[in-house]
């Protein structure tokens, strides 16, 4: 059954059948201290914000049945994923691939490129493992959104400006219609963090919607 969400710039209707929420890169890398975050200069306690209403969404959206997709940033233990611009970037106190207390740095299979464990995924949920930020490059998250039909995404995650941004921009240029559940998402700046959702409601909804998890959790609940 179809449900209208209210969100911005404007409310959107949405099937939960072929609706998946996408949660991007709640890692220990991300959000736990010693990780890339942490690597990059960043104050990870400012992820810390997102957690909870993350862990909302997730139980209504289990609850509602609808389809739930992990995504995890990070690199094949040879790197070989890994482009030298990426690996170069910037001035990091330790490199991807480097070791650090959680592990080596962004790489699969490490304690640091887990998802943390109130959030960790459920067994037949799908994880996307990515090389890059948008969740849909050199993935299978296309196809495994395709088998199911899915037309909506509740994208939720870390960090808003970098990695769900990019994800919401693949989607739309796809043609998925994104609901972006703004305290559900977290970055390292409060000020880009507002900038990111701004720039998705902007322009009648250049790159999808906003709404937040208390509303999307009234509607799913409403929706069982
Ligand atoms: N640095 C930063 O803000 N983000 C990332 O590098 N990756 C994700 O957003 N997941």
């Amino acid at each position: 059954m179809p449900i209208v969400l209210e969100a911005e710039p404007s409310p959107i209707v949405f099937d939960p059948a072929t609706t998946a929420l996408v949660i991007i890169d709640m890692q220990r890398d991300f959000i736990e201290p010693g990780g890339f975050g942490a690597s990059l200069g960043n104050d990870v306690a400012l992820l810390a914000a997102a957690i909870p209403p993350a862990m909302r969404l997730l139980d209504a959206a289990r609850a509602a049945g609808i389809l739930v997709v992990h995504t995890r940033e990070g690199h094949e233990p040879d790197l070989s994923d890994a482009p030298p611009a990426k690996l170069e970037r910037g001035e990091p106190t330790a490199r991807i691939g480097e070791p650090g207390p959680m592990g080596r740095i962004l790489i699969r299979g490490e304690p640091g490129h887990a998802i943390i464990p109130a959030l960790a995924p459920r067994a037949g949920e799908p994880v996307i493992d990515k090389p890059g930020k948008g969740a849909f490059y050199a993935t299978e998250l296309g196809g495994v959104l395709t088998a199911r039909d899915i037309a909506t995404l509740l994208v939720c995650g870390v960090t808003t400006e970098v990695c769900v941004h990019t994800t919401v921009r693949e989607a739309n240029d796809r043609g998925y219609r994104c609901v972006v559940v703004g305290d559900a998402c977290g970055s390292y700046s409060p000020d880009f963090h507002a900038a990111g959702l701004a720039m998705i409601t902007a322009q009648g909804g250049i790159f999808g919607w906003v709404s937040e998890s208390a509303t999307v959790v009234a509607a799913l609940r409403g929706s069982t």
